[in-house]
């Protein structure tokens, strides 16, 4: 009998050569002299995560962290052993300058676009190790706009070096068994024992970046009042002198359905040592800034990894035969994969563009729409990115029937990694709140329009795509004619579908302009094709809810 075996599917070579959209949208936005050694620098990293970093996250992934509570006599110990793969991922971040090229802002209010292209390509390859850059950077940002000189100058200048030997990434200790939406309902005290100098105690549930050397946290002062105005943040180093937690107790680590590499832990704090960032009783509104950065990761991460497994469906595609056909020659398959593409392309031109005015905001280049864009659709990006990558990601296993079901193929792994996305750093109802909470200044929604009908200025050639976003628009200013009429709980129900439109409008108002403005010739055809797309898609209805559609909803989930 002649046995079958399938050719399994593979990365066809350099992850950013691979990439049409990525290479478009920096070709669009760079100047052409900074094109060139972003590119390069990219072309290089493009190789290694196709190769040696994605070898090196195998062996994270294999190797899991292990908390060592006690040594052999019993004494107390507090371990978090990690593998050798994930510390060279920690020397590796420094000398690529994954956090350091977002401060040294050498490209201007380019910085921050150069930084995210590269945390893009390293992401998928690298298990994880974002996260803790993640933090690194919002407790970067956190430093350079609200520390003082001294606080500023003990922290900062370890989150964005460039030397391994004195790079540190940043815990953020925020999470308690009271709530990761709620934190106003935090337990963790601070106590000042000397003028500046305070000690925090309670518990802390998700610690990830735990073996980053220093984190910052929120703490209730002794006196302060109660829910979140009463909270302040903090910043303090983890370990002591002989490299040991600082009055730190590890409870345990968190059997994590995915992101197994990441050593996320349950920490006591027993009066660990800290100082104030910024004012007392501002913590929340502090840590927002952070918050903003950090869901810009969550966000370019998330395209990371979909565009990963758009890579291995697209191999596949041309290798596996079924019916006499091979995959790419099934309408329905193209079908599938082409919409998945087409929206998870709304969703990187949404998370691209947000990094671009990130990096004019922090230089100071920013015009007030632009600014009033990336505070309202940070929150969309991160909620739109992190249902596709689960969405996406599941279909992708599903292209490869029992196989993808199969650990060894790795897909499940990427699977479970992807259903981190829409938790981490705020869940998707938490985020679309957030978008109403800008909506309450309603010069914003206004900022906003102008925004997206400068881009559509630009846009002569697709007409009628352009006339579709402009109907989106229309329905947008209708609805928020409705919700100034409308209730607090309407308003609130109907948030998630408000959330989407704004970001797909904006989105796709800014790839018709990247597609009339691209120069080069091979791209632009790319371009062209992508938007082909545009006409076959309905954007999500909004939605409108009453009172009677609310309580309906109540009776039926509570009935
Ligand atoms: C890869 C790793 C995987 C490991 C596993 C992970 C498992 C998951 C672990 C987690 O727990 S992740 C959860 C992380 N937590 C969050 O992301 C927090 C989610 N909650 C929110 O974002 C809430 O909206 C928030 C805590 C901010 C609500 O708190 P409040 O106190 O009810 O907010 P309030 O009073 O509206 O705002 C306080 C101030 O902050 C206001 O400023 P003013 O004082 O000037 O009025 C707000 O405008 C401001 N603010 C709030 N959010 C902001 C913001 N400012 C700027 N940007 C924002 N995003």
């Amino acid at each position: 009998m002649k046995d079958f075996f399938q050719e399994g599917p593979s990365l066809a070579g350099n992850t950013y050569e691979q990439d049409r959209f990525v290479q478009a949208y920096l070709n669009w936005r760079l100047p052409k002299p900074l094109l060139a050694v972003v590119h390069e620098d990219l072309m290089a990293l493009g190789q290694k995560a196709q190769g040696p970093y994605l070898e090196l996250a195998r062996e994270a992934q294999r190797e899991l962290p292990v908390h060592v509570p006690f040594d052999a006599w019993g004494v107390r110990q507090d371990l978090l052993r990690t593998s050798s793969a994930w510390q060279k991922f920690h020397r590796i971040s420094a000398e690529e300058g994954l956090v350091a090229i977002g401060y040294a802002r050498e490209q201007g209010g380019f910085s921050r676009l150069y930084q995210f292209a590269k945390l893009y390509v390293f992401h998928p390859s690298s298990a994880f190790y974002t996260c803790p850059l993640a933090m690194a950077d919002g407790a970067a940002r956190v430093m350079e706009v609200y520390a003082s000189p001294e606080v500023k100058k003990r922290f900062y200048p370890h989150l964005t070096t460039r030397n391994p030997d004195t790079f540190w990434t940043s815990g953020q200790w925020m999470t308690e068994k009271t709530g990761g939406s709620d934190v106003g309902r935090t337990l963790t005290t601070a106590r000042e024992v000397k003028p500046g100098a305070f000690e925090l105690t309670g518990v802390k549930w998700f610690c990830s970046a735990t073996t980053s050397q220093m984190a910052v946290g929120l703490a209730r002062p002794e006196g302060a009042v109660e829910g979140s105005r009463g909270l302040s943040l903090f910043a303090m180093e983890a370990f002591d002198q002989k490299g040991r937690f600082n009055r730190v107790k590890v409870l345990r680590l968190k059997d994590k359905m995915g992101t197994k590499a990441l050593p996320t832990a349950e920490l006591e704090l027993n009066g660990i040592p800290a100082v104030m960032v910024g004012s007392p009783g501002q913590g929340v509104k502090t840590v927002a800034t952070m918050l903003n950065i950090t869901r810009l990761y969550n966000s370019i991460c998330a395209v990371g990894q979909c565009e990963r497994v758009y890579q291995i469906a697209r191999n596949y595609s041309l290798k596996r035969e079924a019916f006499g056909e091979v995959l790419k020659d099934h309408p329905l398959h193209m079908e599938t994969l082409a919409d998945y593409y087409y929206w998870w392309s709304l969703g990187s031109t949404l998370t691209f563009e947000l990094a671009y005015l990130l990096g004019r905001d922090e230089t100071g280049e920013a015009t007030e729409g632009e600014k009033a864009v990336l505070r309202l659709l940070t929150p969309v990006a991160k909620l739109y990115t992190g249902k596709l990558a689960v969405a996406f990601t599941s279909e992708v296993l599903e292209c490869f029937g029992g196989a993808g079901y199969m650990e060894d193929t790795e897909i499940p792994l990427l699977f479970r990694d992807a259903q981190v996305f829409p938790i981490w750093e705020g869940t998707t109802n938490v985020l679309s709140l957030d978008v109403l909470r800008v909506l309450r200044s309603p010069e914003n929604l206004e900022l906003y329009f102008g925004e997206v009908q400068s881009r559509l200025k630009a846009v002569q050639t697709h007409k009628e795509e352009r006339v579709q976003v402009e109907s989106t628009l229309a329905q947008l200013k209708h609805y928020a004619q409705w919700m100034g009429k409308a209730s607090e709980e309407e308003v609130q129900a109907g948030a998630r579908t408000l959330a989407w439109n704004l970001g797909e409008a904006f989105a796709a108002a800014t790839l018709l302009k990247m597609a009339e403005e691209l120069k080069d010739a091979r791209l632009k055809a790319w371009c062209e094709v992508l938007l082909q797309r545009m006409k076959f898609r309905t954007p999500l209805a909004l939605r409108t809810p009453s009172q009677e559609q609310v309580r309906a909803a109540e009776q039926l989930v509570l009935l």
